[in-house]
Order: structure tokens, then C-alpha cells, then sequence
């Protein structure tokens, strides 16, 4: 196998949107809407086992009111709220209020020197990761996606593989000859589902919790270099798997 493409998650990879993002947005759309209700950031570490955010709002909604969220109507109320929602959320970025993690910004510009190709991956909608990619990274971000995957482009959305089979297939590649980068258990199922080697990089949300099978379970991407990449990629067939405490910002470089 061989390392053609780096696929990306985005919230909690790219980005620590959770939080100061998505979960404020949420609550800004309830209170403009009237909802007394109020997402703090222990429920919403929660929630967040629900992927893509008109399915988090409506697996709220049965849990505190299972009959009125199964009428017609409790449906399209999630889809204005989910629209206001991205709204908000689209607006918060606009005032920088999310920054790109640590390493993120330098493992991008690696990859795309080395010729890799580089695609997203994510259960967000897309409206989010394009409003990302143009506050954190401008115009020349966008290029460096061959594929976007985002949102609803799928009917299943993680820990289902579909949105990485989706990219996969419109990149052409082998899933072998990829790797995923994700910060949660249900984005490595999916990856992994699919066939995608993954590197995890936890976030404010991932958790402590084992996740096995991935290539490396790392703090984040800081000082981690694309030649590192490539030792643990070519590494998954012979079974390497490292721990946050094996990993001492390991040098191998590329050739
Ligand atoms: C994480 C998610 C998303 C966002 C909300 O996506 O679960 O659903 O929390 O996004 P990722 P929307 O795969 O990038 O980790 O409200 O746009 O659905
Ligand atoms: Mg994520």
C-alpha cells in the first residue's frame, strides 16, 4: 500500500468546533425560536454520540417529548432550526471564532507539496466547511481539497461508512491507500467500516476511551510531520500501533 491521500474530518480534526461552535449556534436558533431549551457543554459531549445536527435535534426531542417530536410538524421544525442553526454557526466563524488546531495548517501544506491528494470527510453541512476553509485558510484552501464530502451528500452519516466510501469513490483510490484523520469514535468506525487506515487525533470531546485498530492515537497534530504519516501508514500492515506515550514528535522525514 501505498500513502495517496489524506482524507480529513473536520469538526474536532480541522477544528475545535464543537463547543464555541456548533453547541452555541444550537442555542442561539432554540432561543431565537423561543425553545426554552439549553444544550450545556456536559449534554452536548453527550449528544454528540448523534451525528449531523438536524438528527442530534430530533434524538433531543424524542428523549424529552416522544410524542410531539413524531409528528409531521416536529419535522419541519428541525429543519428550520437546523437551518437558523448553520446560520448562526456560518456567522460565528465569520467573527473568528474558531481557529484551526495546532499542526493542522502545516500537515496540509506538507501533504500538498508531496503531491498527496486531500479530501474532506465529514458529517457537517457543507455550508460549515466551506465557511471554515475560507476564514482559516482563504482561497488557497479550497485548492487543496480535491473532494469535499459533506452533510446529507450521504443518507447514512457516521459511524456508517458511506461518507467515506463516497469519497473514496470520487477519488478514485483504494481505501488502503488512504488515511483518515479523526478525533471521534463514530468518524474512526466509519473510516475503519469503509477500509480506511485512521489516525486519531482526540479532541476536547473524544474522550479516554480506547478506540482500537487506528494507526497512531495521538493529543493532536502538532509537530506531527507528513514523513511520520508515512512510517505509520506503511505501518498498518505489519501492525503498528502507537500510543500518545510512544509518540515523542517522532522525525522520520520524507525522502
Ligand atoms: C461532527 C458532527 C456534526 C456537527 C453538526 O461532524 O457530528 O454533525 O456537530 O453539524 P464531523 P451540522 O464528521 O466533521 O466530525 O449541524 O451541520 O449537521
Ligand atoms: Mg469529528
Amino acid at each position: 500500500m501505498t500513502l495517496k491521500a489524506l482524507l480529513w474530518d473536520v469538526d474536532g480534526t480541522l477544528a475545535e468546533t464543537e463547543d464555541d461552535g456548533h453547541r452555541v449556534a444550537f442555542n442561539r436558533a432554540f432561543a431565537e425560536a423561543g425553545l426554552a431549551w439549553h444544550w450545556d457543554t456536559a449534554l452536548y459531549g453527550e449528544l454528540l454520540a448523534v451525528t449531523g445536527g438536524k438528527e442530534r435535534l430530533l434524538a433531543w426531542w424524542r428523549c424529552i417529548d416522544p410524542d410531539v417530536a413524531a409528528t409531521a410538524e416536529a419535522a419541519a421544525t428541525v429543519r428550520r432550526l437546523h437551518a437558523r442553526k448553520t446560520a448562526f454557526y456560518v456567522d460565528l466563524l465569520a467573527r473568528g471564532g474558531v481557529a484551526l488546531r495546532p499542526g493542522v495548517a502545516a500537515l496540509l501544506a506538507q501533504a500538498q507539496a508531496a503531491g498527496l491528494q486531500q479530501a474532506i470527510a465529514t458529517t457537517t453541512t457543507l455550508d460549515n466547511v466551506t465557511q471554515l476553509i475560507d476564514v482559516t485558510l482563504g482561497a488557497r484552501g479550497h485548492r487543496l481539497f480535491t473532494v469535499v464530502g459533506a452533510g446529507d451528500v450521504v443518507a447514512r452519516k457516521k459511524p456508517a461508512p458511506d461518507i467515506y466510501t463516497w469519497v473514496l469513490a470520487r477519488l478514485g483510490l483504494d481505501a488502503a491507500d488512504c488515511l483518515a484523520i479523526e478525533d471521534s469514535a463514530v468518524g474512526v468506525a466509519a473510516a475503519q467500516a469503509a477500509g480506511v487506515p485512521v489516525l486519531l487525533t482526540r479532541s476536547r470531546f473524544s474522550g479516554t476511551a480506547a478506540m482500537p485498530g487506528c494507526v497512531a492515537d495521538l493529543p493532536g497534530l502538532d509537530g506531527v510531520d507528513l514523513g511520520t504519516l508515512l512510517v505509520w501508514h506503511g505501518g498498518v500492515g505489519g501492525q503498528c500501533r502507537l500510543s500518545p506515550a510512544a509518540y515523542n514528535g517522532g522525525t522520520p522525514r520524507l525522502g
